[in-house]
């Protein structure tokens, strides 16, 4: 694992890079202008969950960068984490023949023929946060390293246990590749490192807030010993802070969130979780589209870029150095 340690004043900003194999960055790859390549380009975004914060803050990297290139952007996806709706929308997508994709495939297997039939069409596709099993489809993949954040997350929830107790991890289903990576690293890395630390249950949620709220009392009553709780997403984690509130256990209860959109990080401040392991989803879009672009116009292809994460606390959430990771919910924000 490479780690990057940045001061920010009185606290630390732990930025977790790259693991060997790809390249990592930070932003982007510094695009501006174009030579006339680009004219009468045009690339769209297919989001896994449109109203998801971490879909919108990609959205507004990939918007500002296609706006940097002159390339014409737009974005559209599906409202829910759901197969059907995001076939449809790339079988709508296919249909108006843009140059170039970006997409996070909700599902590894059931989106690889419709996004199979996208490039067979002419259209340059990049691979965004979740991936498909066929990593042959798509110009490149961008997101960020999944396992390293779930190793990052057991790494925190020891400290915040001091090393022993029962913790579950709540997900929203068992096939979303990041979701799985991510809780892959922390069961691997609390075996390795933390022995005395045990998972009493890895649950299924849905992605809803109101599903992860009503496991939380669920898991309590079934697990009354519980120490911790590690959520692998945004939705997971919103709904936490509210079930471990209905069951008197704010603050008692020690949680770890992947993700930062506004509700994560006020329930981060308001004290109802303790820690999120964020990523850089403006990034991921600007490098998308700069991968786009310089395929559209025959130069190098980076393959495989992983973005950084960063670990947020209470003590370093106001920092500069964290803005970027902290999610939008709309681009002027
Ligand atoms: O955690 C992100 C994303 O990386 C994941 O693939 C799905 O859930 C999120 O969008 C957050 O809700």
């Amino acid at each position: 694992m490479n780690t990057k340690v940045l001061a920010t004043g009185a606290t630390t900003l732990l930025v977790l890079a790259a693991a060997t194999g790809c390249s990592s960055s930070s932003g982007s790859t510094g695009s501006s202008g174009n030579d006339g390549k680009v004219a009468g380009k045009s690339i769209t975004f297919v989001a896994g969950k449109t109203g998801d914060p971490f879909y919108i803050t990609m959205k507004c990297g990939a918007q500002a960068e296609s706006q940097k290139w002159g390339v014409q952007f737009t974005a559209t996806g599906s409202v829910d984490w759901s197969v059907p709706e995001q076939v449809a929308s790339v079988s709508s997508v296919t249909s108006y023949h843009p140059s170039g994709v970006l997409i996070s495939p909700v599902d590894p297997h059931s989106l690889e023929g419709p996004i199979k039939t996208l490039q067979g069409n002419g259209t340059k596709v990049a691979i965004v946060d979740t991936t498909l099993a066929d990593s042959s489809i798509g110009i490149t993949r961008i997101s960020s390293n999944n396992l390293q954040g779930g190793e990052k997350a057991a790494d925190t929830m020891a400290g915040l246990v001091s090393s022993t107790g029962e913790v579950v991890v709540l997900t929203p289903d068992l096939t979303t590749t990041t979701t799985n990576s991510r809780i892959q690293g922390f069961k691997q890395e609390l075996a390795a490192k933390f022995p005395n630390v045990k998972i009493d249950d890895v649950r299924q949620v849905g992605d809803t807030a109101q599903g992860a709220a009503s496991a939380v009392t669920d898991e309590l009553s079934a697990h009354p010993g519980l120490v911790g709780i590690f959520t692998a997403n945004s939705q997971t984690g919103e709904g936490v802070g509210t079930g471990l509130k209905n069951s008197g256990k704010q603050g008692k209860i020690k949680v770890v969130s992947f993700d930062a959109g506004p509700q994560q990080v006020a329930a981060l401040q308001s004290g109802a979780v303790d820690a999120l392991i964020s990523q850089d989803p403006y990034g991921i879009g600007q490098q998308a589209v700069d991968q786009l672009v310089a395929s559209l116009t025959g130069k190098p292809v980076n393959g495989g870029i992983q973005t950084d994460l960063a670990s947020i606390t209470r003590d370093n959430v106001s920092s500069p150095t964290v803005a970027r990771f902290l999610y939008k919910t709309d681009c002027g924000s």
